[in-house]
């Protein structure tokens, strides 16, 4: 089985009931276990910012699928979830991304990139992984998300 991390977030509706109920799509995978959830932490939006606050969390799961299977199992959970309550070109309920699959390294741009290429420079990321995982190590760096969190804070590369 693959060890698997993933980050969640939602800004849009009714958010908690979004990410719990992402995980328990998660959990329904015969091939999927979830074995740790972070806590939610509300985070306000990154990149384009006009828009409204977040709540991010992580989750660590083991899993039989591929990477590519995974990613298509999480699309159809998006896509379940958007498909009740998304506006159109709004925010979107759910955003679920692959952040660390084992040690693995994977470039099959644009459709999966592995670890996830931004999660680093990401506080609302690195913050709910290192809540359940602070010892585990991202691949590219070699260095703990711990480590890595500590970095970002401090301002560090
Ligand atoms: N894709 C490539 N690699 C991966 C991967 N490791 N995991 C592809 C998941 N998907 C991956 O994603 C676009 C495409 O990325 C997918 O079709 C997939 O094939 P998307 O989820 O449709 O679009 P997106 O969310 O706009 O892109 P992305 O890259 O997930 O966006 P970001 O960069 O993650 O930004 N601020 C706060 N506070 N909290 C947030 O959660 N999220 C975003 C989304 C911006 N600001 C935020 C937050
Ligand atoms: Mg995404």
């Amino acid at each position: 089985m693959a060890l698997v991390y993933l980050g969640l977030g939602s800004n849009m509706g009714d958010r908690e009931k979004n990410l719990k109920e992402a995980i328990k799509a998660l959990d329904s995978h015969e091939h999927i276990l979830v074995e740790k959830v972070s806590s939610l932490y509300e985070t306000d939006p990154v990149g384009y910012t006009d828009q409204d606050k977040f709540l991010n969390a992580a989750v660590f799961c083991k899993t039989l699928l591929t990477p590519n299977q995974l990613l298509d199992y999480l699309q159809k959970i998006e896509e379940d979830l958007k498909r009740v309550r998304t506006i159109r070109w709004g925010p979107r309920p759910i955003d679920l991304d692959i952040l660390l699959y084992d040690d693995l390294q994977l470039n099959d741009e644009p459709r999966l990139i592995i670890p996830h290429p931004r999660m680093t420079e990401r506080e609302f990321v690195l913050l709910p992984l290192a809540e359940i995982v602070p010892e585990v190590i991202h691949p590219t760096t070699g260095k703990s998300i711990e480590k890595l969190l500590k970095e970002l804070r401090e301002g560090r590369p």
